[in-house]
């Protein structure tokens, strides 16, 4: 699909600021993936779709969660972790995306997982320090996507986990396996 059809279909799923959100991740992943030796046209259409369910209903998310046997963990943890794994199923189902990297980057851009793949990688790099982010830390994480991905993720996980606690509120299992992994180096 060519980029221009892929943001007018984002375009007319999402609100104004969060697609302006979805233009700065697309620059900063396709920069990492030149960056990086990824596949820049993956980087550019994961980036793309990477919120495509965010503004669905939290019941049509929780139904595809159960009729289509995804983790029903997630539905336990808040609503934020939804629109991953529930967005990577309706750009396949909807979108026709086929492509299961692609996908894959979709799925774990919110919680990451142990042994991610370098396009996963940079899609959650990307979503937490595009342009338009402005949180506490970001700016660190920014300047160490510059040179080492691994310690990028790491912190920005680390960061992710400190904002849960802060709140009392629940960390998924994936997301602390995630830091875990990397923390421990494992291969
Ligand atoms: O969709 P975005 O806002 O662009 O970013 P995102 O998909 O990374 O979602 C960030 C939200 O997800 C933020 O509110 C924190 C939440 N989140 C991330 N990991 C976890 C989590 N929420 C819970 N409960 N548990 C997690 O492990
Ligand atoms: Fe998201
Ligand atoms: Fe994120
Ligand atoms: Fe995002």
């Amino acid at each position: 699909m060519d980029k221009e059809k892929a943001l007018e279909i984002i375009k007319s799923q999402l609100p104004e600021k969060r697609y302006i959100h979805t233009l700065g991740v697309v620059e900063t992943a396709v920069k990492l993936a030149n960056k990086y030796g990824a596949n820049p046209k993956k980087a550019e259409l994961a980036a793309i779709f990477h919120d495509y369910a965010k503004y669905r209903p939290v019941s049509e998310m929780r139904s595809i969660v159960i009729e289509h046997k995804m983790d029903p963990n997630i539905l336990k943890y808040g609503r934020e972790l939804l629109h991953a794994p529930v967005g990577a199923f309706l750009v396949k189902k909807e979108v026709g995306i086929e492509d299961e990297e692609t996908l894959n980057g979709i799925r774990y851009h919110t919680t990451g997982r142990p042994y991610m793949s370098l396009l996963e990688k940079i899609i959650y790099i990307a979503d937490y320090i595009e342009p338009n982010r402005t949180f506490k830390g970001v700016e660190e994480v920014r300047v160490l996507a510059e040179e080492d991905l691994d310690l990028a993720l790491v912190t920005s996980i680390a960061n992710t986990v400190h904002f849960l606690l802060k709140k009392q509120q629940p960390v998924f299992p994936d997301t602390l396996a995630t830091y875990n992994h990397l923390i421990l180096k494992e291969e």
